[in-house]
């Protein structure tokens, strides 16, 4: 007995696809119609490079941007606590960060500007991958654009918004983060064809005499991440500093020959922190109080040490410390081994006139109660009459005009 061929089931049509078909007899004109873009600068290769380029400076603002987050987040702080050395690691991985991102701005314009005729791309998806592909672009080049707009904003001191600045940026980082390697992929053999192609060669029409080439647009590109760099990065390496056109900060410029982050003025200390009756108090888990007078702190031994400010919005400047060390006082109070030190200041409003201090960096050898700075008595502006510092820190958590510490187990 002969079989009855079965029924071959039909996949069913991609409904994408399936107005695709139908719209592409009917292309809008304008931006839309076939060769509306010149293809010579709109072109993969270009794209690819840059885009090479933008993948490298995205990933290393993400790196540098989790060390500075896991700094400074207190649910980190205890058991993911920062090492003490090498005092200047922050320095570099935050300085590496803002320039970064900075020279990510230029990276990502020109960038964009390669692409933008994709736009216009008619029919606007071709299937149901290419739409879901597309549709990942828009939030991924907002998002971008967010981190480096607001981090740009927060190295010029500008606060606009109502948000938590540092919150929101490490969210957003991880959704850039996310769609960035959705992007990659979905581009990834595009991308390596386009990178092993060479720039201008393969190409049925060559270059017009006096039009920019593809090798020269990527030339400009880089000449733009250059100048940039240059006048921005003075703010935390000391030798660029005379370059330093566009930093909102100068390393050497401000009282005692550094910047200052918040005056004593604007922090509303400048009565308590000249008063006479000024005071540190050492309390929580000691065995031994203590209240000390400036003139008691200052009567015990001293130490000098040579550490760095590095303020998490990009400057950066070195200076020469005395002071004595906290685990010298955490000695003196009787304080548990491995115990962590909450540092309060006579500021009793904004964010910032507190920190915490892991146990690794209250222990430290480098880690000061200073009283003086680059051979002087602390400017009122950088903490007087005493201040922390300590290695490998943000400076946000160098707490000056410091009166409490309180010691936990
Ligand atoms: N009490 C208090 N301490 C503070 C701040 C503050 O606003 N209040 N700002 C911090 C920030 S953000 C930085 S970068 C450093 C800068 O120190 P400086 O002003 O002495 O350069 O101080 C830190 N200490
Ligand atoms: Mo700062």
């Amino acid at each position: 007995m002969a079989r009855r061929p079965r029924p071959q089931l039909k996949p069913p049509e991609d409904p994408v696809a399936f107005v695709a078909k139908r719209l592409e007899a009917r292309r809008p004109p304008g931006p839309f119609k076939e060769g509306a873009f010149s293809a010579r600068l709109h072109d993969e290769r270009v794209t690819a490079r840059l885009g090479l380029a933008l993948a490298v400076s995205f990933l290393t603002c993400f790196g540098t941007g989790l060390i500075s987050h896991f700094h400074q987040d207190p649910w980190t702080i205890g058991f993911l606590s920062s090492p003490a050395s090498p005092v200047w690691f922050y320095r570099i991985t935050q300085g590496v960060h803002v320039t970064a991102g900075i020279a990510s701005i230029p990276l990502l314009l020109f960038k964009l500007w390669t692409v933008y005729p994709l736009l216009f791309t008619w029919p606007p998806a071709r299937n149901t991958v290419h739409a879901t592909e597309r549709a990942f672009v828009g939030p991924l080049v907002a998002l971008a654009i967010f981190q480096l707009v607001s981090g740009l904003i927060n190295t010029m001191r500008w606060y606009p918004w109502e948000f938590n600045f540092r919150i929101t940026h490490y969210w957003a980082a991880w959704m850039v983060i996310g769609v960035l390697v959705i992007h990659i992929g979905a581009k990834w053999h595009q991308t390596r064809r386009a990178l092993k192609t060479k720039l201008e060669t393969g190409d049925d029409e060559p270059t017009p005499e006096g039009a920019m080439s593809r090798r020269g647009l990527l030339v400009t590109a880089a000449a733009a991440v250059g100048a940039v760099t240059v006048t921005t990065v003075g703010q935390t390496f000391r030798p660029l500093k005379e370059l330093a056109a566009l930093s909102p900060r100068i390393p050497d410029v401000g009282p005692q020959g550094f910047p200052v982050n918040r005056t004593a003025k604007a922090a509303g200390v400048l009565e308590t922190a000249r008063a006479p009756t000024w005071r540190l108090e050492v309390s929580g888990a000691v065995r031994n109080r203590l209240d000390l007078s400036l003139a008691e702190l200052r009567s015990l031994p001293q130490t000098e040490r040579e550490l760095p400010i590095t303020c998490v919005e990009g400057w950066s400047a070195g200076a020469v410390w005395r002071g004595i060390r906290l685990r010298d006082v955490l000695e003196l109070a009787g304080a548990p081994e491995g115990a962590t030190v909450s540092v309060s200041s006579l500021q009793t409003s904004g964010s910032f006139g507190s920190s915490e201090v892991n146990s690794i960096v209250a222990h430290a050898d480098d880690t000061l109660l200073a009283f003086e700075v680059n051979g002087e008595t602390l400017h009122i502006d950088h903490g007087y009459p005493c201040r922390l510092i300590a290695p490998n820190r943000p400076g946000v958590q160098q707490t000056k005009w410091i009166n409490k510490l309180e010691v936990k187990s």
